[in-house]
């Protein structure tokens, strides 16, 4: 695997006062292992790290200081300037100098994508991004604390504790999720502790002239695009609409070289011509992948048990990925997405009232946080690692505050950034209607037939899909099958003649 991918893409972690071993881990993320034995203040610490080849990166220790981070950092030239003396080059060995200068407030200052468990003295430190786009779960009890970036990895650590602070898992009792923008502080002897938020998403909005808005959308949008592209040829997801093409437009100015694009469909529906369209302007290297719509069903319990999700909606979008992140092959590859985009920008709404516009920007960025339809473990079952420059945090802040009307302008859904990428897209493509990854690779459409074909009436199919997921999601995640193993046509039937059947 290649050194283009972050130090670890996951990990589990147990701190405790003997030295028991941890559970045995079962991740949905490909990668090597790496198994760490450490003495830390005291107390054990025991961590399998999730790897592409090179996980010293993803581990620092220091005098009572020990520091797991499995992701990445896109504002480290601004966090070294902080620094004075030695600055360290691995972004562990950065969140352990800067704890030592700033504290638990360290994680105010990062940009990134990331989980980290962090022993300091007698407490653990559990931090996630501000999005919290890579998952972080915790079981504790006292003097003992387990978390990992995937929840199905602690179902046998189930005799957790209640911790206020964080959110339960539905049906792994003991389990819970560290908020997104959290440092959850826990005492190893207690199993208790606090939150501290690091990261709010922003209720007001800016009002900018036309010109400014669009010119610190463009350079924020670049930045987040140059920080994320690595220093290999970088992979695009392209559907062709506008917020994918404008990722792979601006990583392709970051190159000399030709970037490398995908867009998949099914034989039933693509946006193939769109995407090829982008790919032919940029000049990439551009590949199509087609999934037949039966393959792509069979992907339901795969997309669960990476995405650990109970949304219906939500796996309806990821579902057409999971596919495609399987269908790629080849090495692990760091691929960029323009996931996300619609979230602070309102593209999933369609109507032209700004109202409503703003209402949807607002309930969506109070919604987003546990339904994990960021987690690199989406890409990581097919060994990769995905990112996605439209929810890097200064982007995402610049984005949502903007007022209504600079993101629905002159009839257009996403103005704004419509006009960002004027020079550097076809024309075609800045003008292009939005239209979901689910509706155009035709998952919704499969995904309810499905169900209208297993007896439901049209009326049931979205309760239906409801019952489909969380059924799933109790095999793969909480009973810890693997994928393979569910029999999807069943949980279908179970659940069509359940939802059937007359009320005695
Ligand atoms: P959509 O915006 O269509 O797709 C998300 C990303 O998936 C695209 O930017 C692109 O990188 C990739 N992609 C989409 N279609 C293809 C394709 N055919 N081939 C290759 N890559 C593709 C749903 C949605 O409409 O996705 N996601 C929304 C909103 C999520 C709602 N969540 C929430 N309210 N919390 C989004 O903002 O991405
Ligand atoms: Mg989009």
């Amino acid at each position: 695997m290649s050194a283009e991918l972050p130090a670890a893409t996951g990990f589990l972690a147990t701190v405790r006062q003997d030295a028991a071993s941890p559970p045995r881990p079962a991740f949905a993320s490909l990668g090597y292992r790496a198994e760490l034995r450490e003495k830390v203040a005291g107390r054990q610490l025991a961590a399998t790290l999730i790897h592409a080849g090179a996980p010293d990166g993803a581990r620092a220790q220091g005098r009572d200081t020990a520091v797991l981070i499995a992701g990445e950092l896109y504002n480290r030239a601004e966090l070294r300037s902080l620094l004075s003396g030695d600055v360290p080059d691995t972004d562990a060995a950065l969140v352990l100098a800067l704890l030592g200068v700033y504290g638990v407030h360290t994680f105010r200052l990062l940009n990134g994508r990331f989980a980290a468990f962090i022993v300091k003295g007698e407490r653990v430190l559990l931090a996630t991004d501000h999005a919290g786009s890579v998952p972080l779960y915790v079981a504790a009890v006292p003097g003992r604390i387990t978390a990992a970036t995937e929840a199905k990895v602690l179902r046998t650590a189930l005799d957790g504790t209640a911790i206020a602070a964080a959110r339960p898992v539905p049906w792994l009792p003991g389990v819970h999720q560290v908020p997104a923008g959290t440092v959850l502080e826990l005492a190893v002897d207690a199993g208790t502790g606090t939150a501290h938020r690091t990261w709010a998403p922003p209720l007001f909005r800016r009002i900018l002239p036309e010109g400014e808005a669009v010119e610190a959308v463009r350079a924020a949008l670049e930045r987040a695009v140059r920080a994320r592209a690595g220093t290999g040829t970088p992979l695009v997801v392209i559907s062709g609409g506008i917020d994918s093409s404008s990722v792979a437009a601006l990583a392709a100015g970051t190159r000399r070289t030709r970037i490398d694009t995908v867009s998949m469909g099914t034989e039933e529906h693509n946006e193939f011509p769109q995407a090829r369209l982008v790919a032919d302007h940029l000049g990439s290297a551009h590949r199509e992948i087609t999934v037949s719509t039966s393959d792509l069903l069979r992907r339901l319990p795969h997309a669960v048990w990476a995405a650990e999700s109970t949304d219906p909606d939500i796996i309806e979008y990821l579902l057409p990925l999971t596919a495609l992140y399987l269908g790629l092959g080849g090495t692990g590859r760091r691929i960029l997405t323009g996931y996300g985009a619609d979230i602070p920008l309102g593209g999933m709404h369609r109507e032209n009232q700004l109202p409503e516009l703003d209402s949807a920007v607002a309930v969506d960025m109070a919604t987003f946080d546990g339904l994990n339809e960021m987690a690199p473990a989406l890409s990581a079952i097919g060994g990769h690692w995905s990112t996605h420059p439209f929810w890097d945090r200064a982007v995402l802040d610049t984005l949502t505050c903007l007022e209504a009307g600079l993101k629905r302008r002159y009839g257009q859904d996403k103005w704004v950034l419509r006009a960002a990428m004027g020079d550097i897209l076809p024309h075609q493509t800045l003008i292009r209607p939005k239209l979901g990854v689910h509706e155009g690779s035709g998952t919704t459409s499969a995904f309810s037939r499905l169900l209208t074909g297993a007896g439901l009436p049209d009326g049931q199919v979205h309760q239906a899909k409801r019952l489909v997921v969380q059924e799933l999601f109790r095999q793969v995640v909480v009973d810890g099958l693997h994928p393979d193993e569910v029999d999807c046509v069943a949980v279908v039937q179970r659940v069509a003649d359940r939802q059937t059947q007359p009320v005695p």
